[in-house]
């Protein structure tokens, strides 16, 4: 009898201690006693938990994009007069045409993009040199508030890169610049606030824009 295999004879030991240590045997069957229920309720709690979920059917927020970090726009870049790829991989392109800001801003909304919003050196380097002699708007203004520019996305301007002396909200002639262009045709370029549109003065607030995506 004693001599079965190893196998057999390491299963029986085994069991057997098990079965045969009265102390460790009776906790172990009382415990098991006592964590049934406990068990139950565990196990209803998770059965709890997920019902709650699935009656939810909320899917888990992370499968949105967070704002502002949309995939990359593949489209080609082109359009407009001009079109190039920006330092930071989105695109420009430029409209010459004189127009108010209003009717930019819906020109760039056509091609699904927007007035360019160039929140760094780079970017707005590119643009300054991209727009060439063409006072140009870009996508920021102080309409909301004045004195406070403004993305069009709501954004701070943070990085700016103000001509001298601007902005300073200030035609000369009686009426607020609250809309941001890139002074083209002048030497320096830089920026400027000029007014929107033609309203306050006829031939002014009619400028280049510039669009990006
Ligand atoms: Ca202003
Ligand atoms: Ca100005």
């Amino acid at each position: 009898m004693m001599k079965t295999s190893g196998g057999v004879r390491l299963m029986f030991s085994e069991r057997s201690t098990e079965d045969s240590a009265p102390g460790r045997a009776g906790t172990g069957h009382n415990a098991g006693m006592r964590a049934l229920p406990l068990a139950l309720v565990a196990a209803a709690a998770c059965g709890a938990k997920v019902d709650g979920g699935t009656v939810d059917g909320a899917p888990p927020a992370d499968v949105s994009p967070p704002p502002g970090d949309a995939p990359a726009d593949t489209r080609a870049c082109a359009g407009g007069d001009a079109a190039m790829t920006a330092p930071d991989g989105s695109c420009f392109v430029l409209f010459t045409t004189p127009t108010p800001y209003d009717q930019a801003q819906a020109g760039c909304a056509a091609l699904q993009a927007h007035l360019a919003k160039l929140d760094t050196s780079a970017l707005d380097q590119a643009a300054e040199v991209f727009v060439g002699t063409n006072d140009t708007f870009i996508g920021a203004s102080d309409r909301a508030s004045e004195g406070t520019f403004l993305w069009d996305d709501g954004s701070p301007v943070a990085f700016s890169n103000f001509a001298l002396s601007e902005p300073n909200n200030s035609g000369g002639g009686g009426y607020e610049e609250d809309c941001l262009l890139i002074a083209g045709a002048r030497v320096t370029k830089q920026w400027d606030d000029r007014p929107c549109d033609p309203a306050a003065l006829p031939n002014a607030g009619l400028y280049a824009y510039l669009c990006q995506f």
